[in-house]
């Protein structure tokens, strides 16, 4: 073991006793274990033969358990109330499914019959749509319309065989519901492995959330939002996925919230081969390095990773490359001397005293200007700002201060290196200060020599248990302020 490699994993070790002191989920925990679907890895190279499944993982979430009755695949899927953390200290009460948020990923194969044994633990009604699906109509999960409502505490058993193959996902289907989490990846396998064949592939679920600060209820009825996520975590607690030269990668995102996120990959050029719809056509391909996930779609995009290196992977919304909406969070975060951004971060999030949205006062600012053009205030300065630095330990990236301060509004970007929090097997061999660049709906491809890849590979052998992204992980109390 490298010297290098050794002190990492002593850090890695110590980040671990720090955890011990977490809040736990507030729901039940159910096991995580996935019983064993035929050949996981087994078939892993076996490209030519057109066999077995391309290795699906999605990173930071669970996969669902089944087991096998008379020939059908059963699962138990409990919608309940979740508390879960978007990055270290960033505490979110949600709903989702299985004591996750969102949910854990359901994988299963073209031609299967699954049953899925549902249960409501949540303290209102709700229901289990299969997004994409072609399901017999009383399985289609819409509330009132198809089925009656699942009540607290009942259950519904949902029952149907699958003819297609592609990225769905199942999610509740009351709005409210899925503004607080409520979905998760239905992958379907096809029955002759898609070829090239992949021999890597990542599923992201994208989300908007509306948070206050000091406050873990997400707001449903924002229309702001300033916390976005890849499988329930901001950047840069996102897990970076790992690859090796010259594989072959496929990436897929669903999208469900209020926004459209064209997600961006670094250093290659991909080409999308699969929509919320199925497969697409050979003919119908075309290359590029940003796609749109609009609300509602799933995209599947492929590429050989030629290019070593930690490649960013990341929403190009710039407000979604941002934690806590750095320009939203108003006069609550400016040591009292303020760039009003429009108004205050409540009146910004719906929650207005007096007047109304979209009165002269408010409409035309609220929490949309950036102080210069609308703001109702002159005296002009930013979260990260010199008084903020002192404070919070928030880093100024301008070298000359004096000229900074000369230009209204500066700075605006954040730069803030947490490494130390961050310290797990994927973030082995990162380049110091890494964190800075990592905010928002980012992730990393990290694409890697054989030999890094084999020492990450051993880093996570050593990893304790409870600290593996994908299972049910403790929740960290550390204290680190935002804003
Ligand atoms: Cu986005």
């Amino acid at each position: 073991m490298s010297t290098d490699r050794r002190s990492f994993f002593t850090r890695l070790a110590s980040a671990g006793a720090g955890l011990l002191a977490g809040v736990k989920t507030v729901a039940s925990q159910t096991s995580t274990q996935v019983a064993p679907a035929e050949g996981e890895h087994a078939m892993h190279h076996d490209h030519a033969a057109g066999v077995g499944r391309d290795p699906f993982e999605t990173p930071d979430l669970p996969k669902l358990p089944w087991t096998m009755v008379d020939g059908v695949k059963e699962f138990h899927l409990i919608a309940e109330v979740v508390r879960t953390e978007f990055m270290p200290g960033r505490i979110v009460d949600a709903w989702g499914y299985n004591g996750s948020v969102p949910g854990p990923t359901i994988e299963v194969d073209e031609g299967d019959t699954v049953r899925i044994v549902f249960e409501n633990r949540l303290p209102e009604i709700t229901t289990v749509h299969w997004h994409g699906l072609e399901v017999p109509i009383e399985m289609d999960g819409v509330p009132g319309l198809t089925m009656d409502p699942v009540q607290p505490g009942g259950t519904f058993v949902y029952e149907f065989t699958l003819h297609q193959h592609g990225t769905f996902f199942y999610h509740s289907h009351m709005p409210m519901q899925e503004m607080l989490g409520m979905l998760g990846f239905f992958i379907i396998h096809p029955k002759e492995r898609y070829q090239p064949a992949v021999d890597r592939d990542f599923g992201f679920l994208l989300q908007g959330w509306a948070l206050l600060p000091n406050n873990t209820v997400p707001n449903t009825l924002s229309m702001e939002f300033n916390w976005l996520t890849l499988n329930g975590k901001a950047g840069p607690a996102t897990t970076p996925v790992i690859v090796k030269q010259g594989e072959r990668v496929r990436l897929r995102f669903v999208n469900l919230g209020m926004d459209h996120h064209p997600m961006h990959m670094h250093g290659h050029q991909f080409y999308v081969t699969g929509t919320e719809g199925g497969r697409v056509p050979e003919a119908a391909r075309h290359p590029g390095n940003t796609v749109i996930v609009g609300v509602a779609q799933a995209r599947d995009v492929e590429f050989e990773a030629q290019y070593l290196g930690d490649w960013m992977l990341h929403c190009h919304l710039p407000h979604h490359m941002m934690n806590q909406m750095v320009s939203m969070v108003g006069p609550m975060s400016h040591m009292g001397s303020g760039l009003h951004t429009g108004a205050g971060m409540e009146e910004g999030m719906g929650m207005i005293r007096q007047g109304h949205g979209l009165s002269e006062e408010l409409g035309p600012a609220l929490g949309r200007g950036l102080g210069e053009a609308a703001t109702r205030e002159r005296n002009v300065t930013h979260m990260v700002g010199q008084a903020a630095n002192q404070e919070s330990g928030h880093q100024h990236h301008a070298q000359g201060d004096e000229g900074a301060q000369q230009v209204p509004g500066f700075p605006q970007d954040m730069w803030m290196v947490m490494d130390e929090m961050f310290v797990k097997p994927e973030t082995y061999g990162l380049r110091k200060d890494w964190t800075a660049a990592m905010m928002g709906m980012m992730t990393l491809v990290r694409v890697v020599t054989p030999e890094l890849y084999d020492e990450i590979a051993e880093l996570k052998k050593q990893q304790p248990a409870e600290q593996k992204p994908g299972g049910q992980q403790p929740i960290h109390q550390h204290q680190h302020k935002q804003g």
